[in-house]
């Protein structure tokens, strides 16, 4: 019983949970929190809750991270009850402990939050075919819409210039000029294309400045794996993964969720020759996304799409390089060169958009025109 990855009986202790503790499963997929899934025999039921560790390192005010967490949750339970939906398959719950508080801090000073475990979903690490793809970008226009009217200045910043690519820009220069550990001479080749596009990194943020773009509550963590989709109907019932969720633009989400959903290989793959930008796939996410966020959405948001999926895939191959740079110290990985890899993977993807960019805002504005 003492083996478990986390602080069994301090968890166990402070917590209601329903039922007899069984065991439980590691679900890391994701590159940021340690998640588990704990089970429990309930009078022969089993009952599952998610169990997740916050990163301090990445979130540095897990209060503040809390109280965000929680409003937002309790505001899509209160949308997805007046829409008649299940609230315990749509959406996520905090649990608090018995000390009355949404998270428990252990003794070693970790901390930790309890959530309702959505039964009977999948969650997919690579799009398999168009269909998911719609699903997904109906998933995440859907979130966006929801959020619609939840009170922006309620939400503190989690990470500061989450996704200022200017600062993320600033950020890889400093880490170049540091070169703590003596790895730039080896990535000149990633280092020039970063540079080259410099002047691409301030275009979003130029446009929400002349109030061309507007200032949303957006997701800011869009990866296929942070929608659960059910394992009857494929819909996407549940976004997960709320640690993010701060003002942005709608474009962060939807350039985000390409870079991943439309990448034909995966995302620290080593074979460059298998990244391309799958145009089919960006076509039905688009399709799902517009079918779901459209009529909240202005001329210039959906101008931009193509783009966004440039300067979002761009942006988290500077932070892969970055923390390349850095010696490591952000996302986790299970590979020496993991981040150059991944940063490699985002950059191929990025070269193969910049190809196709044409093609990407005609299917767009088809699309677009024929919902309107
Ligand atoms: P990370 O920030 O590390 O990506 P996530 O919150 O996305 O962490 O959780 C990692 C994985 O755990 C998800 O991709 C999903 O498979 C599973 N998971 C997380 N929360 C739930 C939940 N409430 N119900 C069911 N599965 C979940
Ligand atoms: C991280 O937690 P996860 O794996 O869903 C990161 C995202 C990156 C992504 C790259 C808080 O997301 O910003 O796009 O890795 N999340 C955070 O795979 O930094
Ligand atoms: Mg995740």
């Amino acid at each position: 019983m003492n083996s478990a990855m986390f602080p069994l009986e301090e968890i166990l202790s402070n917590y209601k949970f329903k039922g007899e503790y069984t065991g439980y499963v590691v679900m890391n997929n994701g590159h940021i929190n340690n998640t588990f899934a704990l089970t429990f025999n309930d009078n022969g039921a089993e009952k599952t809750y998610i169990l997740q560790q916050i990163n301090t390192n990445v979130f540095k005010n897990p209060d503040i991270l809390m109280q965000n967490y929680v409003g937002v949750t309790e505001f899509v339970q209160q949308k997805v009850k007046e829409a008649g939906g299940n609230v315990k398959r749509e959406a996520l719950k905090v649990y608090y402990t018995n000390g009355g508080k949404p998270y428990y801090l252990d003794k070693e000073g970790k901390y930790w939050r309890v959530i309702n475990f959505i039964t009977d979903t999948v969650s997919y690490d690579f799009p398999e075919n168009t269909e998911l793809c719609y699903k997904a970008g109906k998933a995440f226009g859907g979130f966006q819409q929801l959020l619609q009217d939840y009170p922006a200045d309620k939400l503190f910043e989690t990470i500061p210039n989450f996704h200022n690519t200017v600062s993320r820009y600033a950020d890889f220069e400093a880490a170049l000029s540091a070169d703590k550990m003596g790895r730039a001479a080896e990535v000149q080749a990633e280092i020039e294309f970063v540079k080259m596009r410099k002047d691409d990194c301030a275009v979003l943020l130029d446009l929400l400045e002349k109030g061309e773009l507007p200032l949303r509550v957006t997701h800011n963590d869009t990866k296929l794996n942070n929608v659960l989709f059910d394992k009857e109907t494929g819909e996407g019932i549940c976004i997960i993964d709320l640690d993010t969720v701060m003002p942005g633009l709608s474009l962060y989400d939807f350039g985000d969720s390409l870079r991943f959903t439309g990448n034909t290989a995966d995302e620290d793959e080593k074979d460059l020759s298998k990244v391309s930008f799958n145009t089919a796939f960006y076509r039905s996410y688009t399709e799902g996304y517009l079918s779901a966020a459209a009529e909240s959405l202005n001329d210039a948001e959906v101008y931009y799409l193509p783009f966004s999926c440039k300067i979002m895939t761009l942006e988290c191959g500077i932070r892969f390089l970055t923390d390349y740079l850095n010696g490591d110290v952000y996302f986790r990985i299970s590979r020496p060169e993991h981040n150059l890899d991944r940063c490699r993977t985002q950059f191929a993807l990025v070269a193969d958009i910049e190809k196709k960019y044409d093609e990407l805002m005609a299917i767009t504005q088809e699309i677009y025109s024929a919902l309107k």
